[in-house]
């Protein structure tokens, strides 16, 4: 790229209009989200798609400058499946700034529309934040155990409980639930899914950490997805756009299996097999000291992953 090229990123991304400083517990969310509706009513609606197990609404944000009344794609994007993830949430809450603030720069934001959920597992987000720096899953109760939650990563519809990476134990990290969809968190994500699934032509699971961009399948090794080809070259686009803000970056592009251990009942491999989505990714953040980022890493973290999330929207309009 050229040295002037690169100059003008870096200058853009570290716009000083740019606010995320710290991170928001989900009360702070909140009010940001209500506070983006309402000052732009033309392009955001905040809806709450369903509550978590101990009543919090799960913010769904739809954006479109024409309240989807055209025949634009559709990117799905959810963040904070997993509670100590923290560095998820305020990327996606920075995309949704630069959607709402900066798309004369970069109109290929609007070239599709957006449904986002930045907060999907919020009961676990704040335990995260008061009692468990490094807590997981939802704050669900179960049955016959004092250990609370389930992995939501491992508790969607879609070869649950294959034995990879799963676990039946209630105080196990990675409990894969006592069945499918046994966490409301999962069923409200599954829910949008299934009903925007022909108008949906993306979606995007936010995580940290380790760098990377996988993409199905994840259940199984060695398998791979019809659209494999499309899959990485939009992959690679995503991890170069990533690398050219800050070079020290190195997003590996490559099955969720392969690259990083089977696991099944996750998000993606349900929007790719039950939601037919043919463009599936899970994206695996930077951290500073693995989940733990350091706060004043936040803004450039989410800026260098908007570069890579704006290839997803250019990619429709090349495709
Ligand atoms: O284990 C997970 O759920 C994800 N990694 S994390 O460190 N954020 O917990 C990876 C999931 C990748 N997808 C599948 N294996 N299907
Ligand atoms: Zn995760």
């Amino acid at each position: 790229m050229a040295k002037d090229k690169l100059r003008n990123e870096v200058a853009r991304s570290e716009n000083k209009s740019d606010t995320f400083g710290h991170f928001f517990r989900y009360e702070e969310i909140t009010e940001y989200l209500k506070g983006v509706a309402d000052k732009h009513p033309d392009l955001v609606t905040l809806e709450s798609a369903g509550k978590s197990s101990e009543g919090r609404d799960m913010w769904l944000v739809k954006v479109s400058n024409t309240r989807f009344k055209d025949s634009k794609p559709v990117i799905f994007m959810d963040a904070n499946i997993h509670a100590r993830e923290w560095i998820s949430v305020m990327t996606t809450l920075n995309l949704i700034h630069k959607i709402t603030e900066q798309h004369e720069e970069y109109p290929e934001l609007l070239a599709v529309n957006w449904l986002i959920m930045p907060m999907v597992n919020p009961d676990g987000y704040e335990y995260s934040h008061t009692t468990d720096r490094m807590w997981r899953k939802t704050r669900s109760k179960n049955r016959n155990s004092q250990c609370q939650g389930t992995d939501a990563n491992r508790n969607f519809d879609y070869k649950w409980d294959l034995g990879v990476s799963t676990s039946d134990d209630p105080c196990s990290d990675i409990f894969r639930g006592p069945h499918a969809e046994s966490e409301p968190e999962v069923k409200v994500i599954s829910e949008v899914l299934r009903k925007n699934k022909d108008r949906i032509k993306l979606y995007v699971a936010v995580h940290s950490y380790g760098e990377y961009v996988l993409i199905p399948w994840g259940y199984q090794v060695g398998l791979a997805h019809p659209n494999k080809a499309n899959l990485t070259e939009l992959g690679s686009k995503v991890s170069d756009a990533i690398a050219a803000i800050n070079p020290v970056r190195n997003y590996n592009v490559g099955s969720a299996a392969d690259l990083l251990y089977p696991a099944s009942g996750a998000s993606d491999d349900f929007a790719a097999g039950a939601a037919g989505i043919d463009l599936v990714y899970t994206f695996e953040l930077s951290g500073s000291n693995g989940f733990i980022v350091d706060p004043n890493e936040i803004q450039s973290i989410a800026n260098e992953v908007f570069a890579g999330f704006r290839e997803l929207a250019k990619w429709f309009s090349k495709n």
